[in-house]
This record gives C-alpha cells, structure tokens and sequence, in this order.
C-alpha cells in the first residue's frame, strides 16, 4: 500500500507529464504551421513520449493499490518567435521534469518506499536521456543559425524520428 503523501505526489507527476504531452502537441502545431514538418513530428513524438510516461506511472500507482486522481491539465503556451525559442523552452521543460521526479524520489525516500524508488529510477534514466536529446538538438539549431538550407537539412532529420514504446515498461 502507498502512503497518502505518496499517493498524491504521483498523481501531480502524472499532471505533469500530461502536462508535458500537451505542451509537446501545441509546439508540434507551432512547427505544422511554418512549414517544418520534421520539427513538428519530433514534437509530436515527443508528446507520445509524454503520454507513455504519464500511463506507466498511472499503471504503477493502481498496482500498488493507489488512487488515481486526475486534475486539470494547464493550458500550454502557443506562440513562439523563433524555432530556437521553442527548442529553448523544451530544454528549460525537461530540466524542471527533471528537478520533479528528484522530488519525487526524495518523498519516496522519506515515506520509506523502497518500491517506489526503485520504480522511479525509470525515469531518473530517461530524464537523462531527454536532457541529451534536446540537447543536441538545440546546438545544432544554434550551428545552423539562419541558413535557410542548414534548417532544411535540419528539418528533413527531425522528421526521420519515430515513437516505439520500451518493451519491458
Ligand atoms: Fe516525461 O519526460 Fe519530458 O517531461
């Protein structure tokens, strides 16, 4: 059984990455917009990304005899000026997912919830990796610059991304 403190420190993660999802799917019409469709089906991948980790999280919190309580997703942010303006926020997005799920390992720790700790380091890893992949993405918007073609190779690579969910989640 999970603790009530527990308990609804999970159901705000769970807010929070579909939270994320929703913000990938606005940033994903941004890019259909103007014109870059790479960009806008990495973000749409990415919202799928999203999705998965709010279902497995809302998966363990049943199986541990929880209560899952969905509350209001907040309305995500829709213009941006620049495609780098986009990416900027992405990356401030994940280091703030990633500043939660430590929190959230903190509470775990706190409430003596081995389980729970084990199950989050999931997402520690994927923090990690999400950090690294618009990382990368991000530098190599700023390399580009203003080069029409640079961006044009750019969004060709984007769209090359597909969404397959881990196996053993
Ligand atoms: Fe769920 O990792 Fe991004 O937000």
């Amino acid at each position: 059984m999970i603790s009530d403190k527990l308990n609804a420190a999970l159901n705000g993660q769970i807010n929070a990455e579909l939270y994320s999802s929703y913000l990938y799917v606005s940033m994903s019409a941004w890019f259909s917009a103007r014109s870059l469709p790479g960009f806008a089906n990495w973000m749409r991948c990415q919202a799928q990304e999203e999705l998965f980790h709010a279902t497995k999280m809302f998966d363990y919190l049943n199986e541990r005899g929880g209560t899952v309580a969905l509350e209001a997703i907040a309305k995500p942010d829709n213009t941006w000026d620049s495609p780098l303006a986009v990416l900027e926020q992405v990356a401030r997005h994940e280091a703030h997912v990633t500043q939660l799920i430590n929190d959230l390992i903190n509470c775990a720790l706190d409430e003596r919830d081995h389980a729970s700790n084990i199950f989050l380091q999931w997402y520690v890893t994927e923090q990690v990796e999400e950090e690294a992949s618009v990382g990368e993405a991000l530098n190599k918007l700023k390399m580009i610059g203003k080069d029409s073609a640079g961006m044009f190779a750019m969004d060709l690579e984007m769209g090359k991304r597909i969404f397959t969910p881990p196996v053993a989640a």
